[in-house]
């Protein structure tokens, strides 16, 4: 690679240190780092459609891939490129996908995945669009899908078959927390057939709590408009796996399927988020046990589902395979779904918002929005109770926060 010091041109490795053997911060600000013809320190906006080529010969290499190179930015950018090199290097991946929104590199994923006649085996428990993909979307073009309950491994060894290309869950859950065993579900499909594709969405965690692909799953997607990005200005999404895969998602499932390519402003956004994923990753984990101890003890508050609570079914699953327990969390009140509405109505710092993983604190009624493309049979057989509200705790001082909810929820005593 050619760097520019001074008037001179020198060569330097595009390696420059073994980025691998670097700590998650380091990794998280410097992989994927290449020069470019100005210096620039962080990676150009390079907000271009397509490239230059020299020739035409050497166009018709790039597009028969045998000459390396940016041909037209739905294919590939170097901004977006940038991206990818980081969220694949944290992962622990091959190599990674940037999409442009959580939903486009489900998408994109599942449609290189799939064909008519097979079948996916989800989590019962997902966000309420990616229920809507898997139950009304695929299956209008004859891909079956079957929803469990993955928090017992022995539900999805029942419900294997030879037609099983894709085994889907997210953990922790939207909305409920739920905890999933991602070693021991990668690990049953695994045995049952090898072929099978394990994808897990990490929107929840973020490659600093928990890494999938070190535990066995095959595929990491992300809704990277959350952590990732961190800052509520983006929608965005990552796949994550193997080289060859993430290959057939660029040059179909996003090329030709979905076209849900990220754009370079938003991949400038992304890198710029990602620099101190690990840093707000800490705040907001430390923000979300001291507010959910808080709920946990108020008398007006019914129900704390949180993965760092000692008293929640996930907690022992995600002590072993999190290293933080995350900062999404939902309660139940003891107040009807009226009264709790008007309660939350006088939140003063918190937003009632949907999303999360920004740095604003969000709170939402999940059946009436995040997941009301689920009916109200189908919540209940996924344990979302009429009532659940989501919190998803901001990087704010924790004292304001929980001052915000004691003040709404003593008056309900
Ligand atoms: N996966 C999970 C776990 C999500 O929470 C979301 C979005 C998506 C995928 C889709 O990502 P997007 O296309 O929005 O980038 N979750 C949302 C939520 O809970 N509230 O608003 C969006």
């Amino acid at each position: 690679m050619l760097i520019r010091e001074g008037n001179i041109l020198i060569e330097r490795m595009n390696n420059f240190m073994d980025i691998k053997k670097q700590g998650f911060a380091t990794r998280q600000i410097h992989a994927g780092k290449e020069s470019n013809s100005a210096g620039a320190l962080c990676t150009p906006i390079y907000q271009t459609s397509t490239f230059e080529f020299d020739s035409v010969e050497q166009g018709g290499n790039r597009f028969a891939g045998t000459e390396d190179g940016y041909i037209y930015t739905r294919l590939g950018n170097p901004s977006t490129a940038r991206v990818e090199a980081i969220i694949a290097e944290l992962e622990g991946g091959e190599a990674a996908l940037a999409t442009a929104s959580g939903m486009g590199a489900i998408s994109a994923a599942l449609w290189s995945l799939i064909e008519a006649g097979d079948e996916i085996i989800a989590d019962e428990t997902l966000y309420g669009c990616t229920y809507a993909l898997l139950a009304h979307g695929l299956t209008k073009f004859g891909v079956n899908v079957k929803f469990i309950d993955m928090a017992d491994p022995s539900n999805l060894k029942d419900a294997l078959s030879d037609k099983t290309k894709v085994v889907y869950f997210e953990t922790p859950c939207n909305p409920t927390l739920k905890v999933i065993d991602i070693e021991e579900t990668a690990k049953t499909a695994h045995e049952y057939n090898s072929n099978i594709c394990v994808v897990v969405d990490n929107t929840f965690a973020t490659p600093y709590l928990q890494r999938p692909l070190e535990l066995g799953a095959d595929v990491v997607v992300h809704s990277a408009t959350k952590y990732l990005n961190g800052h509520g200005d983006v929608i965005a999404g990552v796949i994550v796996g193997k080289a060859d895969f993430i290959t057939t998602c660029r040059m179909f499932g996003v090329k030709d399927m979905t076209g849900a390519v990220m754009s370079p402003f938003n991949a400038f956004l992304m890198q710029r988020g990602l620099k101190t994923l690990d840093i707000r990753m800490e705040r907001h984990c430390a923000n979300a046990m001291k507010v959910a101890e808080f709920l946990h003890d108020h008398p007006a508050v019914d129900k704390v589902y949180y993965p760092g609570l000692k008293d929640f079914e996930g907690y022992e699953i995600a002590k072993k395979q999190m290293s933080l327990p995350g900062a999404v969390l939902s309660i139940e009140l003891k107040a009807d779904r009226e009264k709790t509405a008007a309660a939350l109505n006088k939140l003063e710092l918190c937003t009632i918002a949907v999303s999360l993983g920004s740095d604003e604190t969000l709170v939402e009624h999940a059946a009436s929005m995040t997941h009301s493309t689920y009916t109200p049979e189908e919540l209940k057989a996924a344990n979302i109770s009429e009532g659940l509200v989501r919190i998803s705790i901001g990087l704010e001082d924790p004292e304001d926060i929980i001052a915000d909810f004691k003040r709404i929820l003593d008056e309900l005593i």
